[in-house]
């Protein structure tokens, strides 16, 4: 099936990654659209040997569209339910619908059964909640995961491409002795580590941490799971790291561990801490995997793990699992 696709937000570091990743994974498409705010329509991308002019995101944009890729931003909330309403799919990588109740959030090897009945909206999740999940669910298939305790490092990607250059440019002025800006984060980030991810919400927690929390019960369809999050913004360019403590129903040894993880869709070991081998951001980064390691026993209790997971925000995060969930609905005649 070949289909009219938009990617909506076609100019930012996701829409732009979602446009790769729809190139090598060899997507069918009878015609792209590339949407974008007021302020990038007219610009040309050049995409697979043609030219596209960026045009505004309006609801007309999107007529005789299929399927439309939301990359994340306002455009979700201005138009996703609008679009959906006119007869496009809608493919959202933003929080906006997530945790709503007739929006599956998917990721393929996980719950992809639950995109099948969807109702024209389908939601990816938030890229800290992607690497838990994908790291834990083959443990939590074998043993029953009860508790989690993760704390992230998340690159400053994870804020775009602006949280990239205030990486950047602090970093020199820093070296330089010079005064440094703040934009994007609330502190300095350059040689620093900042708690504190996105707005406060109940209890003092961050909304990083809250999403993180409610979206591994959707997606788990697990709501008793007692899950603790620390979202940690760090000075690190590309890709996400997470510490998992991770206890279980049944007893589970590191062994027994790594050879489910080993054997797992789209999850990488890297688990030889004696040689140096172990997951990393730069490692990590541009790949579609992800990667686990560090796997040890907790020496109080039998029922638990330690981990370390890592992958590439930007693409299994973000844009490459928004184009798994359109390659499974292609896969399943479910559009
Ligand atoms: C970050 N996780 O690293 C955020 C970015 O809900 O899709 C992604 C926000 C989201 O800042």
């Amino acid at each position: 099936k070949e289909l009219n696709i938009a990617v909506v937000g076609a100019t930012g570091a996701v829409g732009q990654e979602i446009l790769k990743v729809i190139e090598e994974r060899k997507v069918p498409f009878k015609s792209l659209r590339m949407l974008a705010s007021s302020r990038s329509a007219g610009k040309e991308i050049t995409f697979m040997e043609k030219t596209y002019t960026v045009e505004e995101t309006t609801l007309d944009a999107f007529k005789g569209v299929d399927v439309a890729l939301f990359a994340g931003g306002p455009a979700s909330r201005a138009f996703g339910r609008d679009v959906q309403a006119a007869g496009t799919v809608v493919i959202d990588n933003s929080s906006t619908f997530r945790l709503e109740e007739d929006v599956p959030l998917i990721i393929p090897e996980v719950n992809g059964e639950a995109a099948k009945n969807h109702k024209g909206l389908i939601a990816s999740p938030n890229c800290s909640t992607t690497l838990l999940v994908g790291a834990i669910n083959p443990l939590h298939q074998k043993a029953g995961v009860k508790r989690i305790i993760v704390s992230t490092y998340q690159a400053v990607s994870g804020a775009g491409a602006a949280g990239l250059t205030e990486l950047e440019d602090q970093s020199r002025q820093i070296l330089d002795h010079k005064p440094i800006h703040l934009d994007v984060f609330q502190h300095q980030i350059a040689f620093n580590l900042i708690p504190h991810i996105d707005v406060w919400q109940e209890e003092d927690y961050s909304k990083e941490e809250t999403k993180v929390l409610h979206e591994t019960h959707k997606i788990l369809d697990a709501p008793d799971m007692a899950i603790t999050v620390t979202a940690v913004r760090v000075p690190v360019m590309r890709s996400h790291a997470e510490s998992v403590y991770v206890e279980f129903e049944n007893p589970l040894s590191p062994d027994e561990a790594r050879e489910i993880l080993a054997a797992a869709p789209r999850v990488v070991l890297q688990d030889k801490p004696h040689d140096n081998i172990y997951p990393m951001p730069i490692t990590a980064t541009g790949s579609d995997d992800i990667y686990v390691g560090r796997i040890r026993k907790d020496l109080y209790n039998d029922h638990a793990l330690n981990l370390w997971a890592c992958f590439d925000q930007i693409r299994k995060g973000a844009a490459t699992n928004t184009v798994q969930i359109l390659e499974l609905l292609l896969e399943k005649d479910w559009i």
